[in-house]
């Protein structure tokens, strides 16, 4: 059986990689409706033989779509529900409906139960989240998690394509020795911005509780939603580093029950989605340049925490435009078609 399918934000960096990986993956698409904003609309894209048009996404757009693919961005709010009174199922990679209680928040890997419970919407988690959760899982099912310690280190893509301008035109201008322009990061909209190149931004997305960013609240509570657990201590600092692509998390672990190094290794080398790259004698650990692109995430640095009982240190890396963002999203809904649940 074939879908149609509809994909909103078709143009960004998400979108593209929706592309790629539906070929990649023999996406079993029928018909196929590229949406975007009034500004890309009327934009030709080249996909499997086919040159397609972008058009304005409108409620109407998403007649006769049975999956409606969502990117991200501020008109999942408003488009989600009017593809969804039309019948169709949406995968939204916004943050709109992710704290929704009617709306599963979903990693295929992590919960795929909730998918069940869908009124319509499901919710991908936020790119840092995911990658995070994919290490957690496996640990947590094995030894309970008490508290979780966790420092980002972002990537520039993830702020979007301008970010990814700003970076490569500082570090241009910096060789040059022409004055750096600092315009994108930490965030469009902030007051201030700062030179990304040669540096560490220690903020994501804007302040809110508590003098944390928006981007660590979402740490906090969308692994508590997923994992159903609202027990777990979740400290996290997330820092914009000027690398590309690929988001990299040193996360600390209390356990409530010993698990050794070589334990964890095992488990996560058997968890779907995650491969382990930890040989220190060989210099072999994940990195953000060789995760790029990839499907699996990478966890390596594998230690025990003597400092605590049951402390565990790991280092995890994943493309998040792929596991962080389209690709889960494809994952929700390849899951569906699997399950008879669209
Ligand atoms: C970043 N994590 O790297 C953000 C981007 O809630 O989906 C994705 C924001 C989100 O800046």
């Amino acid at each position: 059986k074939k879908y149609n399918v509809a994909i909103l934000g078709a143009t960004g960096a998400v979108g593209k990689e929706f592309l790629e990986l539906i070929e990649e993956r023999n996406f079993p698409f029928a018909e196929l409706k590229l949406l975007a904003s009034s500004r890309s609309a009327g934009k030709k894209i080249d996909f499997m033989g086919k040159t397609y048009t972008v058009e304005e996404a409108k409620p109407e757009s998403f007649d006769n779509v049975q999956i409606a693919l969502f990117a991200g961005g501020a008109a999942s709010k408003t488009l989600a529900p009017e593809a969804v009174k039309r019948g169709a199922v949406v995968i939204d990679n916004s943050s709109a409906f992710r704290m929704d209680p009617k709306v599963p928040l979903v990693i295929p890997e992590v919960n795929p139960e909730a998918i069940k419970e869908h009124q319509g919407i499901i919710a991908n988690p936020n790119c840092s989240t995911i990658i995070m959760l994919m290490a957690l899982k496996p640990i947590y099912d094995k030894a309970k998690i008490k508290r979780v310690v966790v420092s980002t280190y972002q990537a520039v893509s993830g702020a979007g394509k301008e970010a990814i301008d700003e970076l490569e035109n500082q570090v241009v201008a910096h060789i040059q020795r022409a004055p750096v322009e600092a315009n994108i990061l930490p965030g469009a909209s902030l007051p201030k911005h700062y030179q990304i190149a040669f540096n560490l931004l220690p903020q994501i997305d804007v302040f809110v509780d508590g003098d944390y960013t928006k981007e660590e609240m979402k740490m906090v509570h969308e692994t508590h939603k997923i994992l159903g657990d609202h027990t777990i201590g979740i400290s996290p600092t997330a820092v914009r580093v000027p690398v590309f692509r690929s988001h990299s998390e040193s996360i600390n672990l209390e356990l409530a029950e010993p698990l050794s190094a070589q334990e964890a290794r095992e488990l996560l080398s058997a968890f779907p989605g995650v491969v382990v790259e930890d040989a220190p004698a060989d210099m072999v650990y994940p990195m953000p340049l060789l995760t790029s692109g990839k499907n699996d995430v990478a966890v390596g640095r594998i230690r025990e925490d003597k400092s605590v009982p049951y402390g565990l240190n790991i280092w995890v890396v994943g493309d998040q435009i792929r596991k962080g963002a389209a690709l889960n999203a494809l994952q929700i809904a390849e899951y569906m078609i699997g399950h008879n649940l669209v």
